[in-house]
């Protein structure tokens, strides 16, 4: 059964081939095609200050995408472009070249013990909700109370 996901793609690093984190974040994309991900819409490419202690600014964007992974077979397959793409372990937050996040599936919620759809930080971060509003506005998020546009008029009714 094919499933509908919103992921979120962030890039704070350069990358010895793709260049500035702008390009990691577009050869991001079609490394989701190559690895069975179909992208049927994508976010323009923003730059965003970066929150918390990961330093230099990021690159983000976000990409509806459909396939038949289930959400646990689709992180495995995000973790794999992240490594190709030559992200290391280490510090929670830190500097990474690539990090690829769920964000919203269409099964709605998902709550395992690595993962839990909606992303748990995604009402909190414009830097999620500006890309995904220019391409998903009117996604329920979660359980539906709010879709992604009222979801972003309201944190940014809360930041001002
Ligand atoms: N996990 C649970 N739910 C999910 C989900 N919905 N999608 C688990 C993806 N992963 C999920 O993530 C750690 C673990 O979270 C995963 O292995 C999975 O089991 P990670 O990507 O390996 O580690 P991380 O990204 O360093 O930690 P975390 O908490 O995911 O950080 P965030 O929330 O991704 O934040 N500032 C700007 N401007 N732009 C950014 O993109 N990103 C971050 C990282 C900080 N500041 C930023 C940005
Ligand atoms: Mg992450």
């Amino acid at each position: 059964m094919s499933h509908r996901y919103a992921i979120a793609i962030g890039s704070n690093r350069r990358h010895g081939r793709h260049g500035a984190p702008a390009g990691v974040v577009r050869a991001a994309v079609a490394a989701l095609g190559d690895a069975g991900v179909r992208v049927i819409a994508t976010s323009p490419i923003i730059p965003t200050p970066a929150l918390g202690p990961a330093g230099r600014s990021f690159a983000n964007a976000a990409v509806i995408a459909e396939t038949d992974l289930d959400p646990p077979a689709l992180l495995a397959r995000l973790k794999t472009i992240e490594v190709a793409f030559g992200r290391r372990r280490g510090r929670r937050w830190g500097p990474r070249v690539l990090d690829l996040d769920i964000i919203l599936w269409s099964g709605g919620l998902w709550t395992g013990e690595r993962l839990v759809i909606p992303h748990r930080s995604l009402e909190q971060r414009d830097f999620v909700l500006r890309p995904l509003a220019a391409i998903a506005p009117g996604w329920r998020v979660g359980t539906g109370a709010r879709t992604v546009r009222q979801a972003r008029a309201r944190l940014i009714r809360r930041a001002g």
